[in-house]
């Protein structure tokens, strides 16, 4: 992903007027718009066209399956008009490859998760984080999902994937700063709650945007 802004805002709302009205209100501040199961369940797939109208959009599937799984899921969220599929390495190399492979086709990008940012990544994530980094290098992946409530780890993880992109949750709602986490080598951050909970999700970006640049 091009670096501009640096922010992707992440759209967990299920109402689809609500994620039409904010991302109308984001769309210039924002480098791409992240949608996963909450709007996606709620709206329906179509919701991934209607907001890439205003910004690139992730689509946060976490594909976790085996690899005809993760080729089919990869492939409607693609075709649905998303620019990115976020999705787990821990189900092994033969899975995503599959989505790498997918990516390909539909000149998509692979954002693969490594390390969570919730404290629940320190019992089964954090200790094979370096691991699914290595993997998703090795695999051509475009870049990692990496904590910004640990930027000791995206730090250690920007080790690992060289110049691959790394695009990092966990800012304000789960106590991780922005500043922080560009600082640690994160290329993006990624700011859900702090942004479409607040009363001027505008304001609130452009706000987040420039304490990105005053890194
Ligand atoms: P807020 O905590 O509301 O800012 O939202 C963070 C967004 O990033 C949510 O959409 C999460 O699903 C997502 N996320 C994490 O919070 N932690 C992770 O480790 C990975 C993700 C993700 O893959 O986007």
């Amino acid at each position: 992903m091009r670096k501009k802004t640096r922010l992707i805002a992440a759209l967990d709302v299920t109402d689809k007027n609500k994620a039409l009205s904010i991302s109308k209100e984001i769309e210039y501040f924002v480098d791409a718009i992240k949608v996963g199961y909450p709007l996606v369940l709620e709206s329906g797939l179509g919701i991934i066209g209607m907001i890439a109208e205003f910004a690139p959009v992730i689509a946060d599937f976490k594909v976790a399956d085996i690899p005809n799984t993760d080729r089919l899921i990869c492939a409607s969220a693609f075709e649905a008009g998303a620019s990115a599929v976020i999705v787990h390495g821990f189900t092994g190399r033969d899975s995503l490859m599959e989505c790498v492979n997918s990516g390909s086709e539909h000149h998509g990008e692979i954002y693969v998760v490594t390390e969570m940012s919730h404290p629940g990544a320190l019992d089964f994530l954090a200790p094979v984080a370096h691991k699914l980094a290595h993997l998703a290098v090795e695999c051509g992946a475009s870049g990692i999902v990496a904590p910004a409530t640990r930027p000791e780890s995206v730090r250690d993880l920007r080790k690992i994937v060289g110049d691959m992109s790394i695009i990092s949750p966990g800012v304000g709602a789960q106590g991780g700063s922005a500043a922080e986490a560009i600082r640690a080598g994160a290329d993006h951050v990624i700011v859900g709650r702090t942004i479409y909970n607040s009363k001027s999700p505008g304001k609130e970006a452009d706000k987040i945007v420039r304490e990105i640049e005053n890194v």
